[in-house]
């Protein structure tokens, strides 16, 4: 099978940061990259990235369609296979993401993995927004398993990623176990000693 992990590359020093990259790729299903990231090296980090391994920007856009549309516009266009967006502003602004590209993955958060981070979020009605807005997947918490079931059973087939794993407290197999299809995973590699071993190892332990 092939990986089921994706990296998450909070790494703000963009030189460390391919370097990071570099050495897990081999081992990743993916590179998320996030706005400390895209701050520092530009949208030109997207297509270096993407060189090594499929780039989601995790942009967490939050807008009405058109701004949304701008957005997304600028992150397909610089190489993203992917983006993530939050489903709370309704199914307007996703539906708008999706159409700039329709062969590309698009996922909704519908709930979040930091302490509290469920309480103003409906997983049920925020699944059903992120079908309604043409997402390929939606963004689980590894923190909760048990909110990946109920995300699970909310929408369908959908692809589920799943972050809070290692620095958080999450485990890659619990997250799995309950229906995650891709993990992923940001400190516990990038600030490893050796960040290429770190990843190896996130993926053997799925079994990858
Ligand atoms: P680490 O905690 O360092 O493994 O990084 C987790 C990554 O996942 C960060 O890039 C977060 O911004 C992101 N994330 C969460 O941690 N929790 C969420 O609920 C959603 C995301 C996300 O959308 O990726």
């Amino acid at each position: 099978m092939g990986s089921r992990l994706l990296l998450a590359l909070d790494e703000t020093d963009p030189q460390r940061a391919f370097s990071v990259a570099e050495a897990a790729a081999p081992h990743l299903a993916g590179i998320k990259i996030n706005w400390p990231l895209l701050m520092q090296g530009g949208l030109e980090t997207v297509a270096k990235l993407a060189k090594l391994a499929p780039v989601i920007c995790d942009l967490k856009v939050a807008d009405i369609p058109n701004t949304a549309r701008l957005i997304a516009e600028a992150a397909y266009g610089a190489g993203a296979a992917g983006i993530i967006a939050h489903a709370f502003p309704g199914a307007g602004p996703l539906r708008a993401i999706r159409d700039v590209a329709p062969d590309r993955d698009l996922y909704a958060v519908i709930t979040m993995s930091h302490p509290g981070g469920g309480e103003f979020f409906d997983i049920t009605a925020l699944a059903a927004v992120a079908r309604d807005g043409g997402a390929t997947g939606v963004v689980a918490p590894a923190t909760r398993p048990e909110d990946i079931t109920a995300v699970r059973e909310a929408v369908g087939d959908l692809k589920i990623i799943a972050p809070g794993i290692g620095a958080q407290g999450g485990d890659p197999r619990a997250a799995i176990t309950a229906g995650a299809d891709l993990i992923i995973v940001g400190r516990a590699i990038y600030q490893a000693e050796d960040p290429g071993a770190a990843a190896r190892e996130f993926a053997a332990a799925l079994g990858d």
